[in-house]
């Protein structure tokens, strides 16, 4: 990467270094010696980053009400083209520069500030750093805008105007255009996924209803449409689309208090787990924060005192004034995690100046919003209850229910407490530890099947390295309520052995490892125990991925022996490519099914020895997205999971490894 310094400068102006080009360069330079403190990294996250970041600037104009349809194309030469049917991005020379606006926002880090939207600005987290960084990240970029009826374009190198905007056509409509290609001397990779992009469109369209966004691969003739006249509603439905819900219409409701945007849809499912997703300004919460904490106490209070008036859970068998409360009528006592099992939501508010906290900058910390979206929903969710007595009705049988089964898990969490207590350790008997523990240092391999798991005893670094293998088939957490859960033998087994507790329970600082890896066979099976695997700690230990604590094992799926030499393959590609490589004499190749069938030693060399093996991180960009990918793969219905497979055969693949 070459700095600025030297670099000519661009002629910009007449002046070649008056103030602003300086400001330019050196702001130009910042971001290419540190790429990943702008975008997060430089890896396929930081890049399909900047896509998101060039989308982001026609989703606030379209957040105005100024554009209802965005376009973005993925184009054979590897570039990305967004265009929206916007205002266009001003040209006229803002107050004190001598550059067009265009060129201010194209090469200016948060060139924001004056030419502010008004719009809901993000401050913190990733979004919103501008699409100078972008500009700035590419081999070349442009901008074409269609404004007054005459289309303007400026292109640029590596984020530098190579002239000044000029005027290259005339046009009616109004809009940007934007094209980048990425720097190859930034990105490690530079190909850009359709489906993470379409991943991130569809929510968006979902979270700006009403709002068109279209996604073109020319790269292979391929296109989607994300339009939802529902907005929220059918983000709901859509997280609920492989499950059996229990009131037909989502609640949906919005309102705007103290400037602060509120927008909520509710449904239950008849499954056990919660589904409940958070966004400020279109960016998803995961670690949740004031919105949320908002959400669920005027959830849980709603459903209590509307219950409580129509004395609903007088009759209940369920726990009583035990110490998780009275409900001061005699009838059983609810608790919040009973009014979220089998719950799905989703809430959006829009906050002019968030703070955002926690590991992961995805928590909100403001504290006036808690306040208004507690009062925005006990107020819609007490009207509605009143309006619509059958769903409320329905909600509270189902929440009743929640609260027998949290009676039932308890006593057998107790058992399992008990059962385990009477071990030495209080570890399973199958788990073999490793002999340090600081967690920092410390990894778990779980893996399939006794045999597979014998090889990885024997071949393992027994210091820091521990291995808990798994019999046969574990169970659908998708099927199954958390009591019938916590008797399965092996995830008990799992359970105990990571430490961190489980449901209520669950901590993810005790956790007693801080690598957990996942190995399974190169085959449908394992393919199948390693989706139930991590079903199991999305749903149950959900902390554990976000913060980045668990990996997928990569085996090698061929050995290619040339005389005493050995080369393993981990794809198809690799194999044919050893196996050219290689004279066709003295070649054997032997394709590996499964675990089993490499000794410990060769197990240790390929898949787990840390100086060479490869480790998939699981990570959770797009929780959303994952959690109705899960739903579909493992939920009650057959139907839509066949239907998945064959439409995304290779997609699978590539989710599974
Ligand atoms: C500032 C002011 C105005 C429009 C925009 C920004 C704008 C920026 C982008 C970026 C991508 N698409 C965009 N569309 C609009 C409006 C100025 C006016 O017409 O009054």
């Amino acid at each position: 990467m070459k700095s600025a310094s030297t670099q000519a400068a661009p002629k910009t102006s007449e002046h070649n270094y008056d103030a602003s080009t300086i400001k330019v360069l050196k702001g130009l330079d910042a971001v290419r010696r540190r790429p990943a403190m702008y975008i997060g990294d430089i890896s396929q996250r930081g890049l399909h980053h900047c896509v998101y970041e060039v989308v982001d600037n026609s989703v606030d104009e379209a957040m105005v009400g100024y554009c209802d349809k965005i376009v973005v194309e993925i184009n054979k030469d590897g570039s990305v083209t967004v265009t929206d049917n916007g205002r266009g991005i001003p040209i006229e020379p803002p107050p004190g520069e001598k550059a067009s606006a265009v060129q201010v926002v194209m090469t200016t880090l948060h060139a924001g500030g004056k030419f502010d939207h008004e719009s809901y600005k993000v401050s913190g987290g990733l979004h919103g750093v501008g699409v100078s960084v972008v500009n700035a990240l590419s081999e070349w970029c442009w901008v074409e805008i269609c404004r007054d009826g005459e289309v303007y374009r400026q292109d640029y190198d590596r984020g530098k105007p190579r002239k000044k905007l000029a005027k290259v056509g005339t046009r009616k409509k109004t809009g940007t255009k934007t094209c980048f290609f990425p720097d190859s001397e930034i990105f490690k990779t530079t190909e850009f996924k359709f489906d993470i992009i379409a991943s991130r469109l569809r929510e968006l369209a979902f979270l700006n209803q009403g709002l068109t966004i279209i996604l073109k691969d020319h790269r292979v003739d391929k296109e989607v449409e994300f339009y939802f006249k529902g907005g929220l509603s059918a983000f709901v439905q859509y997280l609920n689309e492989n499950k059996t819900a229990v009131f037909r219409k989502p609640i949906h409701f919005s309102k705007i208090k103290d400037d602060i945007e509120v927008e909520i849809a509710i449904q239950y499912n008849d499954g056990y787990s919660e589904s409940v997703y958070s966004y400020v300004n279109n960016i998803n919460t995961i670690e949740g924060g004031t919105h949320l904490t908002g959400f669920r106490t005027a959830l849980t209070r709603s459903i209590n005192s509307y219950a409580l008036k129509y004395n609903l859970l007088k009759n209940s068998k369920g726990p009583k004034n035990g110490k998780n409360g009275k409900n001061g009528k005699g009838g059983m006592a609810m608790i919040g995690d009973d009014s979220r099992e089998g719950l799905t939501a989703v809430i959006s508010v829009r906050v002019r100046e968030p703070q955002f906290e926690g590991q992961t900058k995805t928590k909100l910390g403001n504290s006036e919003v808690r306040g208004i979206v507690e009062a925005i929903t006990n107020e819609h969710l007490g009207a509605f209850f009143e309006e619509n007595p059958s769903v409320g009705k329905r909600i509270v049988d189902k929440v009743v229910q929640a609260a027998m089964a949290r009676d039932a898990a308890r006593k057998a969490r107790e058992l399992t407490r008990r059962k385990t207590a009477l071990d030495s350790a209080a570890l399973p008997g199958k788990l073999a530890d490793c002999s340090l523990r600081d967690p920092e240092s410390c990894e778990i391999y779980i893996v399939e099947g006794d045999s597979a798991g014998g090889s990885a005893k024997q071949g393992r670094d027994r210091r820091y390295q521990a291995i808990l293998p798994l019999r046969g088939k574990i169970l659908n957490v998708e099927k199954a309520r958390i009591d019938k859960i916590l008797r399965n033998e092996e995830i008990r087994a799992m359970i105990t052995a990571l430490g961190c507790g489980v449901g209520d329970e669950f901590n993810v600082d005790k956790a007693r490892y801080h690598k957990i890896i996942v190995m399974t066979d190169a085959d449908v099976d394992g393919s199948h125990i390693r989706t139930l695997l991590l079903t199991f700690l999305f749903r149950y230990m959900r902390a554990l991925i976000d913060q980045g604590l668990v990996y997928i094992a990569q085996p090698p799926l061929f050995r290619v022996k040339h005389g005493k030499t050995e080369y393993w393959a981990y794809s198809e590609e690799e194999k044919d490519s050893i196996m050219k490589k290689l004279p066709k004499t003295g070649v054997s190749l032997q394709r590996y099914k499964g675990l089993g069938e490499m000794n410990p030693d060769q197990l240790w060399k390929t898949t787990m020895d840390p100086e060479k093996r490869t480790l998939l991180k699981i990570t959770l960009d797009d929780a959303a997205t994952a959690d109705h990918l899960f739903s579909t793969l493992m939920g009650p219905d057959t139907a839509p999971r066949s239907k998945f497979i064959q439409e995304n055969a290779s997609y699978v693949r590539n989710l599974d490894i």
